[in-house]
């Protein structure tokens, strides 16, 4: 049994109350591994030794900074596969996605914003009425907090503490408690490589206790979260009076818009991919498709015929497209929501039900699922299930594709399916989302703003966007 612990210090140490809970691995329901039920305490600890480390880390120079992170992105290629493996476990999605998405990204994440560092600059006035000139500084905040979901563990991990690192503050990092395994062997890549003690420090546990520690603690400077909208509002009521800088990437509840004159295979390939893969569990996916009238009945033939070839299965195996969903409340909760759809009228058209694998009876799987026949606004359309559940919409004109689109209080991101420039420029002027994918999806460049908009979160991460919210600006003016 795999025992969890947390990383303080530059230490792996017990939670001061001794205390753990289960960690299940979705793809077979067994338990694995023992998780610390960290409390307040063990936060106390991580944050003084993260202030004991912040003068000589933020003082170091840029491409001292470099350098470390730059040798921890190694320890992980060096660990690739243990990595790739841990996800698995941790997540349920396909080995193959791990190995493909998840600790590639990780990787680059680290990369990106290590070299970041060494380029990141800032602005200078010059007043030419009397020759004074104005310089920004841009200085580490302190001690921040950043605390990640169980969706895309690794990935969204490093998304965070790369930038919060680069830019020279030391940070509490909390993962979900559902998918603690990578963050662990990430502690452990740093013991093996010596990274600096009390630079970075992960604490495990549950939300509401570990995660609202750091939160609410006052020497905690920024928070960057990533999660569900409801627990984004949460952090926000217990942080804004506390004047703290905070960036929330929250649900989405994405239109994928799909017009007669697209390139249909390209569109046909990657819509399969952006309603299913990691099982739907992207805060990114197209849950909505939005279908132009004319050829409704042809996608929605071709999409159900296509979407039966996935293979769902366990996935530790090769050929596996689609792998176990988080966990057993997160199953439960996907398939109620199949169950509402149906009462508010749905017609499954594929799926709707758990899939047994063999070998994982008492693991959690789901069957991809496609919905047509519901309104926009019912509870299918309207909230976020975060599984592999798609409906699908026909509009007749760009108006109402756009209504539909934007019907929601999400607004993270679209997708536009259309080789007519005018209609892409239209509508993606329109759309109410923080990315919007024309004739692509899931297609990353780690220097755009990353975020989105309404119930969708606030801020911004990635490129500079990240570099700056993990600094605070300080003006300068020399007469
Ligand atoms: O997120 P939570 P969960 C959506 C998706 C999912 C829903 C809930 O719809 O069903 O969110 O998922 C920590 N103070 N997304 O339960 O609860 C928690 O421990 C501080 C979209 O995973 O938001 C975990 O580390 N921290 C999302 C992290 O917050 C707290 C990806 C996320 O947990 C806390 C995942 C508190 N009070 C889910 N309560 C996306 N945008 O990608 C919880 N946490």
């Amino acid at each position: 049994m795999i025992k969890i612990l947390n990383y303080i210090n530059g230490e792996l140490i017990e939670p001061i109350n001794g205390k753990y809970f289960d960690n299940v691995q979705s793809y077979n329901g067994e338990i694995y591994a023992q998780i610390p039920d960290s409390d307040e305490r063990d936060v106390q600890e991580a944050v003084i030794s993260a202030q004991h480390a912040f003068s000589f880390w933020s003082t170091l120079s840029a491409e001292k900074r470099f350098h470390w992170l730059m040798k921890l992105a190694n320890a992980i290629q060096q660990n690739f596969e243990a990595y790739a493996e841990a996800e698995t476990r941790d997540n349920g999605k396909p080995l193959t996605l791990s190995r493909k998405v998840d600790i590639p990204r990780s990787i680059s994440n680290i990369e990106f914003f290590a070299s970041a560092i060494q380029h990141f600059s800032s602005e200078s006035h010059f007043m030419e009425n009397s020759g004074t000139v104005n310089y920004t500084l841009r200085r580490p905040i302190g001690v921040v907090g950043c605390i990640s979901p169980w969706n895309l563990p690794l990935y969204l991990f490093t998304w965070k503490i790369a930038p919060a690192l680069a830019t020279g503050n030391c940070v509490v990092a909390k993962p979900s408690e559902i998918t603690p395994y990578t963050a662990f062997l990430l502690s452990k890549s740093c013991i093996e490589i010596g990274f600096p003690r009390g630079v970075l420090n992960i604490i495990h546990g549950y939300g509401n206790r570990a995660g609202q520690s750091i939160v609410a603690h006052k020497s905690v400077k920024a928070i960057s979260f990533t999660g569900g909208t409801t627990t984004g509002k949460h952090i926000a009521s217990t942080i804004a009076p506390m004047f703290k800088k905070y960036s929330l990437e929250l649900g989405g509840k994405n239109p994928n818009i799909i017009f007669a004159d697209c390139n249909w295979d390209k569109m046909m390939q990657t819509t399969i991919r952006s309603s299913f893969a990691n099982q739907g569990q992207i805060c990114l996916c197209g849950s909505r498709i939005l279908v132009e009238a004319s050829v409704y009945e042809r996608f929605k033939k071709e999409f159900v015929e296509r979407t039966q070839k996935l293979k769902i299965g366990n996935p530790f195996h090769e050929d596996t497209d689609v792998g176990a969903i988080v966990s057993e409340q997160h199953f439960n909760k996907i398939l109620s929501c199949i169950e509402t759809a149906k009462q508010e009228g749905g017609n499954v058209l594929l799926g709707g039900e758990r899939a047994l694998v063999n070998g994982c009876e008492q693991g959690f799987y789901i069957q991809p699922t496609i919905i047509e026949n519901l309104p926009q606004h019912c509870k299918t359309n309207m909230e976020e299930i975060f599984g592999p559940v798609v409906t699908l919409q026909k509009f007749e004109t760009k108006e109402e594709a756009i209504q539909l689109a934007n019907a929601v209080d999400y607004g993270l991101s679209a997708t536009v399916w259309t080789e007519n420039i005018q209609t892409y420029k239209h509508i993606s002027q329109r759309l109410e989302a923080g990315i919007v994918w024309v004739n692509t999806w899931l297609y990353r460049d780690l220097r755009t703003p990353f975020g989105g908009v309404k119930a969708s979160g606030v801020g911004r991460e990635g490129g500079w966007e990240a570099m700056r919210f993990f600094t605070e600006a300080k003006n300068i003016c020399v007469d």
